[in-house]
């Protein structure tokens, strides 16, 4: 039997161990199909309800694997239906290769069906981007896309004409105009900054009094060096979106989210810092940090072309985060007046103190905030939390508690609506033995959510650990937006753009198979999770959440709190005194020792 261009694609596919590619059929990969069947489906083609969701599937999977995530798509409609996924990678720094088909080459620049300018529609989005129109192209391409991709965290693309697809393959040759490509391993440079930027971001960070640290996804690999220089600075961190799961929400210190997302302990400690240590972020907010000049700062990243932005950085480390701190640590000198770090660390107690009380708030029927607030003691140590753009992302980032291995991510910088699901569908994939839960608007579900529930009926029955919890944030409202129109101008709710028709998630679920639950009463929404995490296959929790709990901004008091969202509850004297008697009596009940 001949080999032909598709069956080396998917072999190559194999020798770089890729065991998933999350797919959607169409005629310009039919040569591909085929090869697949043949193959007996290795790599295993993974059917989603929609390109998008395939690209955010190898997302969600690259991202908490650490590992390549791949898709694919036929020409025309279907690539460019994988265009938003791709871009999250891009914004994220995200290693995804997409593998999509074209028309045949006879008919291209013919305006045929489906003939659409993918090097056009990829260039942007895409770090590398080639299309094989010969059989000796094809090892150069795929390699080099997907070692472009996991050396830059970054999108690449593949583009095989329909027919070169079904041709036989020829290796490339030892001549003239000839590009051979080898696997080998592929080993990334562990950079380090010199000795002498080392010796001076040391002495700016021994010269501060308080010192403030910021952490994103780029010090993941980075736990225990951020704990010991923390500790050795008497410093308290910061965590960007990105950067939740690096470092658990049970450190004193750690100041949880920032910005405005954020936490108050994190905005009261850049406000007061002299000294900022920024570690594998480029978080975007600089309102949110230090006044300039009034802090000396350091920052260490691992990508030039990511460092020394949003703030007027002193000193710029390119490295990677773990070799530097390491670097870094026997020049530190430890803070001996640990003032700054113990008024921190009451700060961020007093804080979780105050999300517990405003998460058992009486609403209208459940408060958001007590989804999330029932759920951290719940979590299992290995669980992996999603959440999509809207509220939930709010919560998710004051609320939730993370702690030992657990992982989390959400789509930080395109923050774009509908990853919820599929990021969880592609973790299940990376991780069938751990649980996941995602965090879902109605909004989000009603555009995408809804149609991947398919897919996880489909799938779960091979997971090891089938738990994947999507808990719906039922509002029947586009809730985020309707604050930020009301933040912007208190401007009123415009019910054309803002309110959602009603569905019923729970009996949609259902009818597919999962184990679906609607939550109406506050009380039962522990249960509920209880429920969920002990259920025998995939959950849909509906909860019925207030649109009318506010959002309260990060850098006020217990009590400015409570005067924000009364003014945000303008005029409904009632509402309100219903809401301040319930939070007192709830904040009495919960936490005998806290003067609110
Ligand atoms: C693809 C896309 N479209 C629109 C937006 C703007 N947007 C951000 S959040 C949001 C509302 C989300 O509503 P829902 O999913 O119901 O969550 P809620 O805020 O109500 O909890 C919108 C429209 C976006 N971020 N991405
Ligand atoms: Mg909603």
């Amino acid at each position: 039997m001949t080999t032909t261009v598709a069956d080396q694609l998917l072999e190559r596919l194999r020798e770089w161990k890729v065991s998933e590619v999350f797919a959607y059929p169409g005629d310009g990969i039919n040569g591909i199909l085929a090869a697949f069947g043949k193959a007996e489906n290795d790599p295993r083609f993974i059917q989603a309800r929609h390109e998008e969701m395939c690209a955010f599937e190898a997302v969600g999977y690259a991202k908490f694997t650490g590992r390549l995530g791949v898709c694919m798509a036929t020409s025309g409609p279907g690539a460019i239906h994988l265009l938003n996924g791709l871009y999250d990678a891009k914004l994220d720094h995200v290693p995804v290769v997409a593998i999509v088909g074209q028309t045949n080459r006879s008919a291209m620049g013919g305006s045929y069906q489906q003939e659409v300018d993918l090097h056009t529609l990829f260039k942007d989005v895409s770090a590398y981007v080639e299309t094989v129109t010969v059989p000796e192209q094809l090892p150069n391409v795929l390699d080099r896309a997907i070692r472009t991709s996991l050396g830059q965290h970054a999108p690449t693309t593949v583009i095989v004409h329909a027919d070169v697809q079904e041709l036989e393959y020829t290796p490339p040759t030892h001549e003239f105009k000839m590009v051979p490509s080898s696997l080998g391993h592929l080993s990334t440079p562990v950079v380090v900054p010199d000795d002498k930027s080392i010796a001076a971001a040391a002495e700016l960070l021994n010269s501060g009094q308080k010192v403030a640290m910021l952490v994103g996804a780029g010090a993941v690999g980075a736990r225990e060096q951020v704990e010991q220089v923390a500790d050795v600075l008497g410093a308290g961190v910061a965590k960007a979106l990105l950067g939740k799961d690096v470092l658990s929400d049970e450190l004193g210190y750690v100041t949880g989210s920032i910005g405005l997302l954020g936490t108050r302990p994190s905005y009261e400690m850049m406000r007061d810092c002299d000294t900022l240590l920024t570690v594998g972020s480029s978080f975007p907010y600089t309102q949110f940090m230090p006044e300039f000049g009034q802090a000396r700062a350091v920052q260490i990243d691992s990508d030039p072309s990511f460092i020394g932005m949003r703030y007027p950085y002193e000193i710029n480390l390119v490295g990677d985060a773990r070799a530097t701190l390491e670097a870094l640590l026997p020049l530190l000198e430890r803070k001996h007046d640990r003032n700054w770090r113990t008024t921190i660390e009451s700060n961020v107690a007093e804080w979780w103190q105050t999300m517990a009380a405003e998460a058992m708030v009486d609403a209208d029927p459940i408060n958001p905030m007590r989804l999330f607030s029932e759920l951290s003691p719940r979590l299992p140590d290995n669980a992996i939390v999603t959440a999509d753009s809207g509220s939930a992302a709010n919560w998710y980032a004051r609320q939730l508690r993370l702690r030992g291995n657990m992982r989390g991510s959400l789509s930080g910088n395109l923050a774009t609506m509908g990853p919820g699901v599929p990021y969880g569908i592609g973790a299940k994939f990376g991780h069938p033995d751990r649980p996941v839960v995602v965090f879902e608007g109605d909004g989000a579900m009603q555009m995408n959510g809804l149609a991947e529930l398919i897919t996880i009926s489909r799938y779960w029955q091979e997971w090891e650990d089938p738990r994947l919890v999507v808990a719906v944030l039922h509002n029947d409202d586009l809730n985020q937006v309707t604050w930020e129109m009301r933040a912007m101008g208190a401007a009123p709710k415009f019910a054309e753009s803002q309110t959602l028709p009603r569905v019923d998630y729970a009996a949609f679920a259902a009818d597919l198979g999962l184990y679906a639950l609607p939550v109406e009463d506050p009380d039962e929404v522990g249960s509920a999770w209880d429920r969920a995490l002990s259920s025998d296959r995939p959950t849909v929790l509906d909860f019925h959440v207030d649109p009318n709990v506010p959002p309260i901004p990060p850098h006020t008091t217990f009590d400015q709190a409570l005067s924000t969202a009364e003014s945000l509850i303008k005029g409904d004297e009632d509402r309100w005194s219903v809401i301040k008697e319930g939070l007192k009596t709830k904040a009495q009940e919960l936490l005998p020792h806290s003067s609110s």
